[in-house]
């Protein structure tokens, strides 16, 4: 095993939690309760600075605008004072609007102007919010669609789209992104606006040059090459982050590579040999959007963060050089088993001596237990009514 290239691999790895991770989430059929989740955002930030502190990979945290904003812009100052006090910084700022009743027919593509303004604005706001927190990354979803043939302008929603992501692009500050994110299908089930990478693609394109897709890897029809349109987006410079979750029929927000770990790795591994060819670090954002409906929070991140180190160290193990002279010579067998040889790779000798060189738990998921953390805050957030904007579903 190449150990140099696990720990070099590790150095570089980051990812980013979510706020929403943390709080009590379900399905639309209903939340099982834990009297550990976190129902403020103080409480959200505090767990995701326990992640942090045990695997020392996770600095920063996703926050969700409606959810962890309570007053917009002027809670800016509180939560980046709440972050720093937890041992982390504020990640990627994630506009809502999709949960508010004005929505039912659509943001940006709402064939009522009024609503699109509204839309527009809170995205604004949130551009706002994220120059303040000094958050490069502004990240867009949108649920808009329709559930009926027929039932939507698809074109003329297109240009809605065109303008207001436009008229958005111009708030950013030089060093800020947006990115752009594309689901299929849910909640609408007819047709969804931006449905696609190359729909996402396409309006990133058109909303101006600090625009980027994100790829979240819940939004694809079953057995979509997601690695394929990685590696096209990287090639066009328009990847700009992802959604790491797992899931075994739709956006089910499993656990990363709880279902199909070889996929992630296959992920990484086009990231990595974007950066062998180049000799560039791919600018990539790397963040979890999962949410624990039945695993302790705390515990199902962790084990995330872990999951998701083991996978890019393997995907580290790839010889490139050898892969290419495989390539060339069309040797298919040989090519196939550099991956599958490094996905069998058992890394985890070598990422504990990682951790226990950078004074991390060797075990952060044991270190958790003993902690006594989750005793502390199950006592003390046991019997308080939940926070009502803490969460979804
Ligand atoms: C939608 O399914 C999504 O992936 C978007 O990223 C949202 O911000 C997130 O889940 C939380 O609802
Ligand atoms: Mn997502």
């Amino acid at each position: 095993m190449n150990t140099d290239r696990i720990v070099r691999a590790l150095d570089s790895f980051r990812i980013e939690l979510p706020s929403w991770g943390f709080a009590n989430t379900g399905t639309r059929f209903g939340k099982f309760l834990q009297p550990a989740a976190a129902a403020t955002i103080e409480e959200k930030l505090n767990d995701a600075g326990q992640v942090h502190a045990l695997t020392g990979v996770s600095p920063t945290v996703a926050l969700h605008v409606l959810w962890d904003f309570p007053r917009g812009v002027d809670s800016a100052h509180e939560v980046s004072a709440l972050a720093s006090r937890a041992g982390v910084q504020p990640g990627s700022i994630n506009p809502n609007v999709f949960q508010d009743q004005i929505y039912k027919f659509g943001s940006f593509g709402n064939p009522d102007k009024s609503v699109r303004d509204h839309a527009l604005q809170h995205t604004k706001d949130s551009v706002a919010i994220a120059r303040r927190l000094k958050s490069r990354d502004v990240s867009l979803w949108f649920a808009d669609g329709s559930n009926y043939p027929g039932t939507a302008n698809i074109r003329q929603r297109r240009r809605w789209f065109e303008e207001c992501l436009q008229a958005l692009h111009r708030e950013l500050a030089s060093d800020q992104r947006m990115l752009v994110e594309y689901k299929p299908f849910e909640p609408a089930f007819y047709h969804t606006d931006i449905a696609d990478w190359g729909m996402a693609l396409l309006l990133a394109r058109a909303a101006g040059p600090q625009a980027r897709v994100l790829v979240d890897t819940g939004h694809h029809y079953l057995s979509q090459n997601i690695e394929q349109i990685v590696a096209w987006l990287l090639a066009e410079d328009m990847l700009g982050g992802f959604h790491f979750n797992d899931r075994r029929y739709a956006d089910d927000d499993l656990t990363i590579g709880s279902i199909d770990p070889y996929q992630v790795f296959r992920i990484f591994r086009e990231i990595l040999h974007f950066e062998w060819e180049t000799g560039t670090r791919a600018d990539v954002a790397f963040m979890i959007d999962q949410s624990h409906n039945l695993k302790g929070k705390i515990e199902a991140m962790i084990q995330t963060v872990t999951v998701a180190q083991e996978l890019y160290a393997k995907a580290a193990l790839v010889d490139h050089d050898a892969l290419a002279t495989a390539q060339a010579r069309s040797d298919i067998v040989a090519a196939e088993s550099l991956l599958q040889d490094a996905f069998a790779t058992d890394v985890r000798p070598a990422i504990r001596e990682w951790r226990i060189m950078h004074r991390l738990p060797a075990d952060p998921m044991d270190a958790f237990r003993q902690s006594g953390y989750l005793q502390r805050i199950t006592a003390e957030r046991a019997g308080r009514a939940e926070a009502a904007s803490s969460s979804y579903a």
